[in-house]
């Protein structure tokens, strides 16, 4: 009997890490100054799938919408806009979500985003099931330095 729970027991374990196909690790979001109605969240995305996904949007209850952004560079200046076809998960891969790439573009935001906030953010792919995460609120990296221009509510990464 021991030992038939123990093979109940992997065989879930199996079947748990085949379900999760898309795995998303250490979400967070760049935290807003009072009057700011846009901000970006970033994260690590596992693809453990044969199959190439991508990240195609989503929703959460402090912005009113959501937007998958990539940057450009245009003449040397890296602008951003947003991925039509979302951000690519290579099959077997792990993609980083950072600033100066793709990310994840709150827009209308319904609050401030002080450090240390959390909140849910539901992920849809184009394959794979939408998922939730906490996201957790953090000041930007201090080499992040295109974004001096933040504070006067323009949005310029
Ligand atoms: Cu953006």
């Amino acid at each position: 009997m021991k030992k038939m729970i123990t093979v109940l027991a992997l065989a879930g374990l199996c079947q748990a890490a085949a379900a999760a196909g898309v795995q998303v690790e250490n979400p967070w979001a760049r935290s807003t100054v009072q009057g700011m109605n846009m901000s970006g969240a970033f994260m690590t995305i596992k693809n453990d799938e044969a199959q190439k996904d991508f990240l195609i949007g989503g929703s959460t209850p402090v912005a009113e919408r959501i937007e998958v952004h990539t940057h450009v560079n245009d003449n040397g200046v890296m602008r951003m806009r947003q991925a039509k076809d979302g951000a690519p998960l290579e099959a077997k891969g792990v993609t980083e979500l950072k600033p100066g790439s793709y990310h994840v573009m709150f827009m209308g935001l319904k609050k401030q985003l002080k450090p240390g906030d959390k909140f849910p953010l539901t992920l849809k792919f184009k394959n794979a099931k939408p998922q939730t995460v906490e996201v957790v609120v953090k000041n930007a990296p201090k080499s992040d330095s295109q974004h001096h221009g933040a504070a006067s509510g323009v949005h310029q990464h």
